[in-house]
């Protein structure tokens, strides 16, 4: 049975001592990002932080900093995460309509909302402001009438406005951008703390005109229920904790940024939509969700990977059938490199995939294709690789001027990189001569036998 909401999801956390609550009062200013970060890098539990400092509602932050809660979300094992997120991708599941759900118990119009009621955090040291970072932006394309919803983060600017980041190639940007060449204003509602799998379906790399909220109804294996906006002609998950409702203003526009960023920098100063708030309807009791980005990895990180492996692999076996695994690496901001492990059946078939993958539509920057015996997700074996199966001169390939991510500090202009392919392959037909030492029968001899039994079971001993 798919999660109903975030409240049972939740529950389930907690019981498997995965949700930690916090009840002594906490800042939004600093503090529970610090605690967000502390408990990333520990791969530790979700936090909820019942008492924020100067609001009513708790925050729910770092709810998949860690793989496995990503994995709980679609209810899937965590080491088939990634087949099992492609092969649901593939199988929408058109969301329903009903007349009426939770997430509009209490709402507010007028001269009655006002963001500054929400915990809205301050994350970095430079940011540009407070930002919502876990906002999901429903929006519909004035052509082709679909629904699209992703995540981007919005700038406190006052009681009713946010700005919305949505950089050139973004699909909510585009329907920005169709709506202002009729001189219209964008709808749009945004949408923070839904049952989990929407949240990873915001992810899919899929295009314009396909409706997220299939993909979430797909990758949970149930239709989302969905309820009409208040002011707007959009629609809201039924059992969504917060919904802020709002028209972007034509012509109108802020400075958005410095903010701490998913590649681990500040992304620059640049100008960005104005949202005008038309209303904030909520769930009693409502939970304010938070999403950490910043140096990987982090949930943001967690949260793209697996559509952005599903893209790369989708990308990968057009070309090659004997794509064995793909891993878009931590290192790299799961986005911007990529590691490939092929069974090679021609001489530049490597080559080949590298340069492919390095001007397909994730935009990553560097590309290492591997043989079927390194596993990618071991970063000593994709190294090693690139020590004895690759001469600098002949297997790396680097190409000015393609297109990349807008966040990389390192882009000599606008969505411009320079890449890499790098062959880590062996020549074909001659993989034995660039394998690994072996022992002859190995699996023979057991050190265990001779060792204290605490350090055979794998305990350090110290
Ligand atoms: C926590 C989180 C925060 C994100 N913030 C932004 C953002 O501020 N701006 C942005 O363009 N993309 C952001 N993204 C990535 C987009 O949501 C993602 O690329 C999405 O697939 C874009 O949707 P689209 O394909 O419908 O354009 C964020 C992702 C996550 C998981
Ligand atoms: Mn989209």
């Amino acid at each position: 049975m798919p999660w109903p909401d975030l409240r049972t999801f939740l529950a389930y956390l907690e019981e498997q001592g995965d949700l930690l609550r916090i009840r002594e009062a906490v800042s939004w200013e600093y503090e529970i990002v610090a605690l967000t970060r502390q408990t990333s890098d520990l791969q530790g539990p979700a936090l909820l932080c019942e008492r924020v400092v100067g609001s009513a509602f708790p925050v729910l932050s770092g709810l998949f900093a860690a793989r496995r809660r990503v994995a709980q979300a679609l209810e899937v094992p965590e080491e088939r995460l990634y087949d099992l997120y492609r092969e649901r991708e593939e199988r929408p599941i058109t969301p329903v309509l009903v007349d009426s759900g939770p997430c509009q118990e209490v709402v507010l119009h007028g001269a009655d909302i006002d963001l500054y009621a929400l915990p809205i955090l301050l994350h970095y040291e430079r940011d540009g402001g407070r930002y919502i970072t876990a906002g999901m932006q429903v929006v519909r394309d004035p052509v082709s009438g679909q629904r699209n919803v992703s995540i981007h983060r919005m700038l406190l600017l006052d009681r009713n406005h946010l700005s919305v980041y949505a950089p050139p190639g973004r699909h909510t940007r585009a329907v920005i951008e169709r709506n202002l060449d009729a001189g219209r204003p964008t709808e749009i509602a945004t949408v923070i703390g839904s049952e989990p799998a929407l949240q990873i379906a915001t992810q899919a790399r899929v295009p314009l005109g396909v409706d997220e909220y299939a993909i979430a109804g797909g990758l949970r294996g149930a239709p989302l229920e969905l309820v009409r906006c208040q002011t707007l002609d959009l629609e809201v998950p039924a059992t969504a904790e917060l919904v802020i409702e709002g028209r972007t203003l034509p012509g109108a526009s802020c400075a958005d940024g410095p903010f701490g960023e998913y590649p681990g920098t500040y992304s620059a100063v640049k100008q960005a939509p104005v949202l005008e708030v038309t209303a904030i309807t909520w769930r009693r009791g409502a939970i304010y969700q938070n999403a950490l980005t910043g140096m990987p990895m982090t949930e943001n990180h967690w949260m793209m990977q697996p559509a952005a492996t599903a893209m790369v692999w989708r990308e990968a076996y057009k070309l090659c059938p004997e794509v064995r695994a793909v891993h878009v690496t931590p290192g790299g901001a799961a986005r911007h490199h990529v590691v490939v492990s092929i069974k090679k059946r021609h001489d530049a078939e490597a080559r080949n995939l590298a340069l492919a993958l390095l001007a397909a539509p994730l935009g990553a920057k560097q590309v290492i294709v591997v043989d079927h015996d390194i596993d990618v997700f071991d970063p000593l074996q994709v190294e090693w690789a690139c020590n004895v199966r690759v001469q600098p001169d002949r297997d790396v390939i680097i190409v000015p001027n393609l297109y990349s991510p807008t966040l990389d500090p390192s882009a000599p202009a606008e969505r411009t990189s320079a890449k890499m392919a790098i062959d880590a392959t062996a020549p074909l037909g001659r993989l034995e001569e660039f394998a690994p030492a072996r022992i002859p029968n190995f699996e023979r001899y057991d050190l265990r036998r001779y060792l204290a039994p605490e350090r055979a079971a794998g305990r350090s001993g110290r």
